[in-house]
């Protein structure tokens, strides 16, 4: 097995920071903005952008905290869990919708994040960033905003090390 870093802390910073400013910039601002980040690591860097859009532009953006895990189309689940993932009282009315993931791979969890934000309302328009693009879609979905695209085999898988989670922010690939 071997590990290579690709990505290191610096550069995640940077790459938020980028994606900041292009999600402003595609809004022309950040009026009726929600962050959707996806359990886990896409909830901590859902912030971390939500806190980058507070120092430049002053305003609070929510940040809405997706488990899309009932959703999936290859995942058993129980029928009688909650299937609202909603963190309550956020309206999805009328918003644009900013997805936020860790890694983007076969598209199956994104599918999943649509279904789960389009049950909860009618939201003017849907975005997609992420922090890794490791290829290999298996459905027709693609991000709007992207912090490293990395192509990988199957045989490898993208770790990302973030601080809220493991103590510091680094990305590598694990190849077995
Ligand atoms: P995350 O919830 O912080 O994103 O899927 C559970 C965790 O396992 C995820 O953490 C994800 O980062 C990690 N993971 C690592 N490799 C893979 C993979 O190939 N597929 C999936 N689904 N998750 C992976
Ligand atoms: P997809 O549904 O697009 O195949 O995978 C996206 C989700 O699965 C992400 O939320 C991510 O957490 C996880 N995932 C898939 N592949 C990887 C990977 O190589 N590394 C990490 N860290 N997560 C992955
Ligand atoms: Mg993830």
């Amino acid at each position: 097995q071997s590990k290579v870093e690709v990505v290191n802390q610096a550069a995640i910073e940077r790459a938020l920071t980028r994606i900041t400013y292009e999600i402003i910039e595609k809004n022309k601002g950040v009026e009726h903005l929600l962050l959707a980040g996806i359990k886990t690591r896409g909830v901590f860097l859902a912030h971390r952008i939500a806190q980058r859009i507070k120092q430049l532009e002053g305003n609070t953006v929510d940040v809405l905290e997706l488990d899309v895990s009932l959703y999936r189309d290859d995942r058993e689940t129980e029928q009688n869990e909650n299937p609202l993932p909603l963190s309550d009282s956020i309206s999805i009315k009328g918003k644009k919708v900013v997805i936020v993931d860790d890694v983007l791979y076969t598209g199956r969890t994104i599918r999943a994040a649509l279904d789960a934000i389009i049950d909860l309302g009618r939201p003017d328009k849907i975005f997609l960033a992420v922090l890794i693009d490791r290829g290999n879609r298996e459905l027709p979905i693609r991000a709007d905003f992207v912090g490293k695209n990395i192509p990988t085999s199957k045989e490898e898988t993208i770790q990302v090390s973030l601080k809220e989670t493991d103590g510091y922010d680094q990305v590598n690939i694990i190849k077995l």
